[in-house]
């Protein structure tokens, strides 16, 4: 494992591998600002750019796999990553890439998304040789996976559409090798994910909450559940918590473009601004212009 200048007050590095969206609504930047709301620090790895807005992905350019490879290796040679997160992956020779990687490179806890399609859109997000890869090789080399229920049926040829298909899912996705699965669930009358890990299988049901703007939530927990896990928490808790934060940032989330909107991940952050008229005056000696003048 590679390590470097990494002290013991900074932050978790956590690494995202995965797309561009430029409406920032899922991706790359849904991973960075959800490790930024755990307190993390992300790095990045781009595997594709999307040409998308909120209105859904018009076509996909993967990035060459070398150059995906030499992104990663820079990353890994120069900081000390705490854990990995796998979003899109667009094609077989990424996914390879990536395999590759993590062969090269021991981390205690990697959480992939195995990305397929997106909710708006017909663009592929990942090729069929790239979900053939995933399924015979990824999948089990990583410490869990987070597929939905249509990414779940893909990679198991099972139709899944409700919780007992889910959990059939599931426990065939560990016999086929998966460390750890869960499946979520988020478009269930009553959003509920299952969690396979060492056989033993359970439901974690949430609140619904009604919003369309749901952009870039499976990129937002899988993101959460890495944070959770470098933070030292059991896959059991990181999934409680993970998906108690998804609800939060789906509650707080706003509309940007004329689509689905993105979940708002900085809610923590936010801050009313102050009623017109009410000015905060800084303590004298905060602001130079408040100085008195020197004789
Ligand atoms: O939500 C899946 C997803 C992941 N990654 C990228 C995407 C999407 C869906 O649009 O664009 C880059």
């Amino acid at each position: 494992m590679s390590n470097a200048n990494h002290q013991p007050n900074s932050p978790p590095i956590l690494l995202t591998i995965a797309g561009f969206d430029p409406s920032c609504g899922a991706g790359i930047a849904a991973d960075l600002k959800t490790f930024a709301a755990h307190n993390c620090y992300g790095v990045a790895a781009i595997s594709a750019v999307t040409v998308q807005s909120s209105e859904g992905v018009k076509s996909v350019h993967a990035t060459p796999a070398a150059t995906l490879r030499a992104q990663l290796d820079v990353l890994a040679d120069d900081v000390s990553i705490a854990a990995v997160k796998i979003g899109m992956l667009a094609n077989r020779s990424n996914a390879s890439a990536v395999a590759e990687f993590l062969e090269a490179r021991k981390f205690a806890h990697v959480v992939l998304d195995p990305v397929t399609r997106p909710t708006a859109g017909n663009a592929e997000l990942l090729d069929a040789p790239g979900l053939k890869f995933v399924r015979d090789e990824l999948l089990k080399r990583v410490s869990v996976i987070t597929p939905n229920m249509p990414e779940a049926g893909f990679l198991t040829g099972i139709e899944v559409k409700d919780i007992p298909s889910m959990k059939e899912a599931a426990l065939k996705l560990a016999d086929m090798g998966a460390r750890a699965v869960i499946v979520t669930g988020g478009h269930l009358e009553k959003p509920t994910d299952v969690l396979c890990e060492n056989g033993a299988v359970e439901t974690f049901g949430g609140d619904h909450v009604r919003s369309a703007n749901t952009h870039g939530s499976g990129c937002t927990f899988s993101s959460a559940i890495a944070a959770q896990l470098a933070a030292g928490q059991q896959l059991q808790q990181a999934v409680i918590l993970a998906k108690a934060y998804v609800t939060k940032a789906i509650e707080k989330a706003f509309q940007v473009g004329k689509g689905p909107g993105p979940l708002n991940q900085l809610f923590r952050f936010h801050q009313d601004p102050p009623t017109r008229g009410v000015h905060e005056v800084p303590q004298h000696g905060m602001h130079p212009a408040a100085e008195p003048a020197a004789h």
